[in-house]
């Protein structure tokens, strides 16, 4: 047993706590406080606070498990792997390798993301594998694309936050969902600074806004339009940058101007005299910024949303300035890393195309594989997990419980049933893990060293803090005996730092380039923002300019490592690189110089509003959003195993207006039904003012009767296809006790 307290971050959410951990008599580990983290500066939330509750045997696996007569039973792990191998194997000389899906998911490593999109494309030689990103930020991702050329979530640090005139904060609980981070928010308030929120309900986050907008859910949209529509109607645009920094205003100005302020309000609910007071406090100070979370994303126009959002921050010079920008607030662990390093359906390392000629065969000469042997872009997580049991044939999946988390549940979880092969690796028995005809258990965050990269585009070092149990793996070594008994010896490390080396060099030229940096820089600088290019490596036309000194105006991190492997790495120099013999600082921000584009402009988006793809009608007349509580963490898995959480939040709920449930007879804590044209659920009420009347709402974290996903409609946005989980219609019953 290791003795010294380790400074590592915690397993949850993209806000990436530190906390260090120091290990107990008893063999147990304890969290302590960690101040020299600037983002939470030692403060936790409850889940955070009480993590390790799941690494206690009592909790988690410890042994494999395979199916025998209908149930699972432990088994060796050469039984378990041999099995897994030789069913995968099996499958894919009857059916093609494109009959084996991967699915996997925003709480994986770096490490871990990179080599499952490299087991799935090298060893199975599948195209099927997505992860669970899909149903949390691809819409922001592609929105930021679109317009800027490339998706970090925040381009710049929270603790900008407190210095800029006034954040709209667009479909955020953050005082629930990353609770250290409402810190930020209470400071640029103190400074003088104002706060919108939008959100159909009054949350713990809105009511510390100096101005709370209501809409109707899936109406963020025109809300932006409208708010464009009357930055040009007073006269607030910016023109000197629009015409220095743009491209594609003329378009995206008339489609605002097509949505009238009363117009506007007749769709999203929200008043003319707000929208003004709204863009009054927006556009007075000299800095603002827009940031989204999955109320506004969550849709399925989630991707035009984000560019309206954006729009409204380009027309008004707050894009690219310093304090100023848009930003999305990524939700999982290591959700930012996750959607960079290939287990995304069309992507290669270092945000790479998978249908880009040069990104393959850059990518295939550092795996050692010939580019034409990789396949193409596969389906969408929701199209893959529905396609489960038709051409897909088996799966392997990995950090994700699809059976609670995933829209329309209840046909998934018969599409996971369909399966001829299901593997699952977990640290608990997941809902979904217990469909599996294997599940591994594997080691956890406090277990094993990996990198995770924040919201804010930081790459950070979490690391082993004590011994794993007997029984576990962790997933490398998963994959690495995977692809041994699936015929390819190398290339599948056991060791994380072994693998980052090699994903620094998957990722160098590439948009989310992290070939500068080192495990070592990680611990010593607290973190280091991508990009971060090695010296001496050629970085693409598109890739952003680095604003290559910190906020403290110092060479941060320059010449820090003299004998840095990186340099060693020498490549034709280029114009635009880090000069041999120094060492790439990070970049805290991004676009202050230029934007990702190839002409370096951000470009509009000429959007128009349309309706959710479910609105309520008379049958269903009622709006369903879904989201989270604080001491509870997405499917539930890891905190429904924690006693302090359950007790905190011990079951699902229909949150509703007291006019709603005096129309239906209900009292507080009644079962109420609430039924979709996917199916229904029930759950107690909990009435509350802070709602719309036209709205409930459900948290998804719970399994059975209650599932919120029972409900939701898996209606897919174009481009990032994202399903609409914070919009459908349903109708709300009272149910006999
Ligand atoms: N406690 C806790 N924290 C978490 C998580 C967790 O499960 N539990 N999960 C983590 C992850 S992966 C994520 S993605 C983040 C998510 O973090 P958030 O985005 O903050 O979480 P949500 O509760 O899903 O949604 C935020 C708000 O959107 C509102 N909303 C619903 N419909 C609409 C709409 O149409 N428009 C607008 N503008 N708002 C709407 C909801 O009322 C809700 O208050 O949290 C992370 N942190
Ligand atoms: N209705 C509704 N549904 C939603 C949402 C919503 O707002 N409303 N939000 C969506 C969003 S944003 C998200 S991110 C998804 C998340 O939903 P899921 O994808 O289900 O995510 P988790 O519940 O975090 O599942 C992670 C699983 O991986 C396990 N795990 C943790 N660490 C590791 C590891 O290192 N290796 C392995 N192999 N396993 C590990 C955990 O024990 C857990 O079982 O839910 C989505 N579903
Ligand atoms: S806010 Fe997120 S990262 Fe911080 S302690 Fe809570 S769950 Fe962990
Ligand atoms: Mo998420």
């Amino acid at each position: 047993m290791e003795t010294t307290s380790t400074p590592t971050h915690c397993p949850y959410c993209a806000l990436q706590c530190g906390m260090n951990l120091s290990p107990t008599p008893e063999g147990g580990v304890e969290v302590t406080e960690r101040v020299d983290f600037p983002v939470n500066r030692g403060a936790l939330c409850g889940k955070g606070r009480t993590a390790p509750a799941v690494l206690s045997s009592g909790v988690r696996l410890t042994s494999p498990l395979v199916r025998s007569g209908g149930t699972l039973v432990p088994a060796t792990w050469d039984e378990a792997l041999d099995r897994i191998a030789g069913e995968l194997g099996a499958i894919r000389a009857v059916h093609g390798p494109d009959a084996l899906g991967v699915f996997g998911g925003g709480g994986l490593t770096n490490e871990k993301a990179y080599t499952l999109g490299k087991f799935a494309r090298v060893v199975l030689g599948t195209s099927q594998i997505d992860y669970n990103g899909r149903f949390c930020m691809s819409s922001a991702a592609a929105g930021g694309i679109k317009a800027f050329g490339l998706d970090r979530g925040l381009p710049f640090p929270l603790e900008d936050i407190p210095k800029t005139g006034c954040v709209i904060l667009v479909g955020s609980n953050l005082a629930e969902t990353m609770p250290p981070a409402l810190r930020f928010f209470t400071e640029l308030r103190e400074n003088g600074g104002t706060l919108i929120v939008v959100d159909p309900r009054r949350t713990r986050t809105a009511e510390q806004a100096d101005l709370h907008l209501m809409p109707r859910p899936g109406t963020d949209l025109a809300l932006a339009l409208g708010l464009l529509h009357l930055v040009v109607a007073e006269g607030r645009v910016d023109e000197e940058y629009v015409r220095e920094r743009t491209s594609g205003w003329e378009e995206a100005r008339a489609a605002a101007m097509a949505h009238w302020p009363e117009h506007v309000e007749r769709i999203t609910g929200v008043s003319v005299p707000q929208l003004r007071e709204a863009v009054r406090m927006f556009c007075e100070p000299e800095a603002a910024m827009v940031l989204t979370a999955r109320g506004p994303e969550q849709q399925s126009k989630g991707t035009d949303t984000v560019g309206a959002w954006i729009n409204l921050c380009l027309a008004t010079g707050r894009a690219g300035r310093p304090l100023s920008g848009y930003g999305c607030l990524t939700g999982q662990g290591n959700g930012q890393g996750g959607r960079e390093h290939g287990q995304k359906a069309d992507q290669l390392p270092g945000y790479r195309k998978l249908d880009d000629p040069a990104a393959r065969r850059h990518v295939a000469e550092v795996w050692g594989v010939d580019p034409d042997s990789l396949p193409g872009p596969g389906r969408s997580a929701y199209e893959l997990l529905d396609a489960l049991g038709t051409d897909i044939r088996s799966l392997l999946l990995m950090a994700s419980n699809p059976v609670v988390s995933a829209p329309r549940a209840a046909h998934i979880e018969e599409r996971l049933k369909s399966l001829d092969f299901l593997a699952v690796c977990d640290v608990v028995l997941s809902e979904t893990a217990a469909l599996a005809d294997v599940v591994l258990p594997v080691t956890q965050w406090a277990e094993e060293t990996g990198t995770m990269t924040s919201l804010e585009g930081r790459v950070l070092l979490r690391q082993r803090a004590i011994t794993p149990p007997e029984g576990v793996r962790s997933d490398l070594e998963v994959m690495h005996e995977l692809a041994a008994r699936l015929g390819v010896e190398k290339g599948f490390p056991t060791d994380p730092e072994e693998v980052f080396e090699e994903l620094r060099r998957a990722s160098a030229g590439g948009p989310a380039d992290y070939s500068g940096i080192t495990y070592r820089r990680l611990v010593e600088e607290n973190g280091v923002f991508w990009p971060c290019p090695a010296p001496a490596t050629p970085t693409t036309p598109t890739a952003p300019t680095a604003s290559a000194v910190d906020d403290d105006g110092e060479d941060a991190g320059l010449d820090v490592f003299p004998e840095d492997p990186a340099r060693d790495e020498a490549g034709p120099a280029q114009p635009g690189a880090v000069l041999p013999g120094t060492v790439h600082p990070g970049t805290p921000r991004l676009f202050l110089d230029r934007f990702a584009t190839d002409d370096g402009r951000a470009r509009f988006v000429p959007v128009s509003h349309r309706p959710a793809a479910e609105e309520p009608d008379e049958e269903y007349p009622v709006f369903l959003t879904t989201g989270r509580v604080v001491a509870q963490y997405q499917s539930g898995a890891q905190t429904r195993r924690v006693d302090e959480l359950n007790a905190a939040a011990p079951g699902p709920f229909v949150e509703l207006h007291p006019r709603l449930a005096a129309r239906l007879g209900a009292a507080e804590g009644d079962p109420l039904a609430v039924v979709s044209r996917r199916g229904r659920a029930v759950a107690p009420a909990r009435i509350t003012t802070g709602i719309r009347p036209d709205t409930v709402f459900m948290p998804f974290h719970w399994p059975g009767e209650g599932r919120a996903n029972t409900l939701t409609n898996p209606a897919l946005d174009p481009t990032s296809r994202m399903p609409e989980f914070k919009v459908c219609a349903v109708r709300v019953e009272a149910v006999e006790r």
